[in-house]
């Protein structure tokens, strides 16, 4: 059986409709990468989260809207965006609890910074006020599938593995990043501009990136390898 792979299907914030909804490329990309992509509705209960994350081999927690400044701690700043607290919890409870049951994450864009929340990190509100001298870093959502500003991957980091070089070219489409990773995580990619653009847990079951690989891979084949090293990971602790 291919492994599981959950994703949470997400509210759009910007419709009154209630739907449940998630973008096709995570989707796209987690087939292509030979896993089964399910969904989860966004609940609080921890009972459910649980049975959620017992059927799943892995996690993906995908791109979104803004991480809630209530839940940072924090007043919100000019230039904050869409927020969806019940989402951010939801997410921050399923990560503790795959964390718990030992199934590997891979955290794209938003999940990049709700993994390194979750660790003990900290994130901009928005780098374009709060950190200075930024490259850009929001292109225009048509050019997505295109390649827009290069990262830097260490070269001790599964990105480097992956891609078997120091200079890569990615997409870029947030206004908020990671600031700083907690204990057991480590920095792996960087914008020219200093920018936290990689991170990973140390025993590596943890990973995420700021770019949107499910845009590029179709043009890009190379990019499908971080899906690929999530459904790997998932296959070596089923066996
Ligand atoms: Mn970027």
């Amino acid at each position: 059986m291919k492994p599981v792979i959950l994703i949470c299907a997400v509210r759009n914030l910007k419709d009154s409709k209630k739907q449940f909804l998630i973008h096709e490329s995570y989707v796209s990309a987690i087939h292509a990468a030979g896993g089964t992509p399910i969904l989860a509705p966004i609940t609080n209960d921890l009972s459910e989260i649980k049975s959620y994350i017992s059927m799943c081999d892995g996690l993906l927690l995908s791109g979104g809207e803004d991480v809630s400044p209530m839940l940072l701690n924090e007043e919100p700043i000019r230039g904050i965006g869409y927020i969806s607290e019940e989402r951010d919890r939801f997410e921050f409870m399923l990560f503790k609890e795959a964390k718990k049951q030992n199934k590997p994450i891979l955290g794209i864009c938003k999940g990049c910074q709700i993994i390194a929340l979750s660790t003990g990190g900290k994130i901009y509100q928005d780098i374009f006020t709060q950190h200075s001298n930024t490259i850009e870093h929001s292109q225009p959502e048509e050019q997505l599938g295109e390649l827009f500003h290069t990262v830097s991957l260490d070269d001790n980091s599964k990105l480097y593995e992956l891609f078997k070089t120091e200079k890569i070219r990615v997409n870029s489409w947030h206004h908020q990043a990671v600031l700083s990773v907690g204990e057991g995580m480590k920095i792996t990619a960087k914008s020219s501009d200093g920018l936290i653009e990689g991170i990973e847990s140390i025993d590596g079951l943890i990973f995420g990136v700021q770019w949107h690989p499910e845009l590029l891979f179709e043009k890009y084949p190379e990019q499908l390898s971080i899906y690929k090293e999530l459904i790997d990971q998932c296959i070596k602790l089923k066996k």
